[in-house]
């Protein structure tokens, strides 16, 4: 008991306003940061019941990602670097609700509920972005953690996937890599050298990638890690945190909502660019035309270009391993279109969230996953890793099959598959269109997206509109999904649904249709419809 009289001691240090409610949504808890320190000491303090209960490090990042600057959020790291399974999401929203003198108390039930021995050593792995409220609140969760005895080390400025990366080594003797951020650079450039090894005559033209770092941790990452690539990356760096302001105007989220470059970027015709989001776990890629036009290359662009590489590369290995691509309501029409009738791969949808699709992939021997908005990875069974190991290790495997082969190891190496990884999916990317000798026109062109359109809207409780079939059809209100039925019908190639957000208080509006104007028209109209 001495030790959870601490912990009230401690919490009264950073005290819960009263009536104050929030919810461990889709990425964890988001909202201004000021409403914050409560809940950072509390999540310390969950991470450390976690690393109890699971005998493992856990992680604690502190973020609010695409965010704006004065927001913060936090999210816990289970032990093999993916999120939180979802039962501790419900004891993290307990525990960040209960009233100052009823803590102890909801802390007692996660402990009784979950058998935790309290004399279990903890260890927590804490890291955050940015911003400038991080500091204070990073050091909140630390409070958190030693109030229960636990050992937190605070790793300071990191992206969001480093963390994940880190405590999936951690938790598994680093076999999956050194739990630093230093081992995080060199597992992924060594991959990535390898790889374009394979790409003959390079030029610098095609060496060079502008990349818009959102303001950010991405953007200071790609600083510490620029030499580790040896120069087969050579990258401009822009928004990179000396000058503009977190997620303003820049970054992946502005530039696949606003479908236009961000400020602060100055691109030639044709030349390839990508956005980093403000905890670097997303990515987008676009260039302009020689006709000026912006050419977005978004998730879904970027997950049909990693399955045409993996399954051309298991044709030519002889391996059959299914690779399958996991996307959400917001998938682009032709792109899952593409996938399932051209390339013949199976095709799932999921709820948004990572989460999601990453439980989903974790279903085929080779999952793809990507969101729309540019989050993604791809996950390899165990079963799949050791297949393409043993054809490298094989002395009877021949030439063509050993290269496959051989490119496919450096390419599991390369991904980080606890997350979607703004950096580690950008090497890929490279990767991929270097030893394809690709132009970013080329990857284009594989299929061209039906114009689309994303809006918001405001309501009094988004909470009264409930979805089903991955979030593309509206259950209630009554009423709704026919009336946004009639809408559908009235366009060409069109489709349309809508979801409460898990981030924000609103609720998002998805229109495609077969020209620009009227996918504008109808996200409109179904934004009436909802109001
Ligand atoms: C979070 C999710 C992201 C999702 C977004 C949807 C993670 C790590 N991030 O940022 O995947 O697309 O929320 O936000 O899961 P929304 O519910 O506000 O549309
Ligand atoms: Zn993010």
């Amino acid at each position: 008991m001495a030790l959870l009289e601490k912990v009230s001691q401690s919490s009264a240090l950073h005290p819960k306003p009263v009536g104050l409610v929030l919810q461990y949504g889709t990425a964890g808890f988001r909202t201004n940061a000021k409403q914050l320190d409560h809940i950072m000491f509390r999540m310390g303090l969950l991470a450390a019941l976690r690393s109890k209960k699971t005998k493992s490090t856990i992680g604690v990042m502190v973020t609010a990602s695409h965010n704006p600057e004065e927001d913060n959020g936090v999210k816990l790291i289970d032990p093999m670097g993916e999120m939180v399974t979802p039962a501790w999401e419900e004891h993290a929203t307990r525990l960040a609700n209960a009233e100052q003198e009823a803590l102890v108390m909801a802390l007692n039930d996660i402990i009784e509920m979950e058998a935790i021995n309290l004399n279990q050593d903890a260890s927590v792995f804490i890291g955050k972005d940015t911003r400038p409220s991080s500091e204070t609140l990073s050091q909140a969760v630390l409070d958190g953690v030693s109030s229960l005895g636990g050992h937190g080390c605070d790793y300071g400025l990191l992206t969001t996937p480093q963390l994940h990366f880190m405590v999936c080594c951690k938790n598994t003797q680093n076999r999956y890599g050194n739990a630093t951020v230093e081992g995080y650079y060199k597992k992924l450039s060594r991959a990535f050298i390898q790889l374009t090894k394979h790409a003959s005559n390079r030029t610098d033209d095609q060496k060079h990638l502008l990349v818009d770092g959102a303001n950010g941790i991405g953007a200071l990452k790609m600083r510490e890690m620029e030499h580790f690539l040896q120069k087969e990356l050579q990258i401009s760096l822009h928004n990179d945190g000396s000058q503009g302001k977190l997620n303003f105007q820049c970054g992946a989220d502005y530039v696949k909502v606003q479908q236009k470059p961000p400020e602060g970027i100055k691109m030639s015709a044709g030349e390839r660019c990508c956005s980093f989001d403000g905890d670097a776990d997303r990515i987008v890629y676009y260039f302009i035309d020689s006709a000026g036009r912006f050419h977005l290359l978004d998730g879904d662009k970027i997950a049909t270009l990693i399955s045409m590489y993996l399954k051309e590369l298991l044709t030519q290995a002889g391996l059959d391993l299914q690779v399958a691509v996991v996307q959400t309501a917001y998938a682009n029409g032709s792109s899952t279109r593409f996938l399932e009738e051209t390339m013949k791969v199976t095709v799932r949808c999921e709820k948004t969230g990572v989460k999601h699709l990453h439980h989903a992939a974790q279903q085929f021997d080779i999952g793809v996953y990507f969101e729309a908005n540019g989050h993604g990875t791809v996950l390899f069974s165990k079963a799949a890793e050791e297949r393409i190991q043993q054809l490298t290790a094989d002395p009877n495997t021949n030439d063509e099959k050993k290269s496959a082969a051989v490119l496919l190891e450096n390419t599991v190496n390369l991904i980080n598959q606890t997350v979607g990884d703004a950096i580690s999916d950008m090497l890929l990317i490279e990767a991929v269109l270097a030893i394809r000798g690709m132009t970013v026109q080329q990857w284009d062109a594989i299929y061209t997206d039906l114009p689309n359109r994303q809006l918001k809207v405001k309501v009094a409780d988004r909470r009264v509109i409930e979805t089903t079939d991955a979030e593309r059809r509206a259950v209630s209100p009554a009423g709704l999904q026919e009336a946004i039925d009639t809408l559908v019908k009235k366009y060409q190639k069109s489709r349309a649904f809508v979801r409460p957000s898990g981030t924000e208080d609103v609720v998002r509006v998805y229109a495609e249709a077969d020209t620009q104007e009227n996918a504008d028209k109808l996200a409109h109209e179904v934004s009436v419809a909802v109001y």
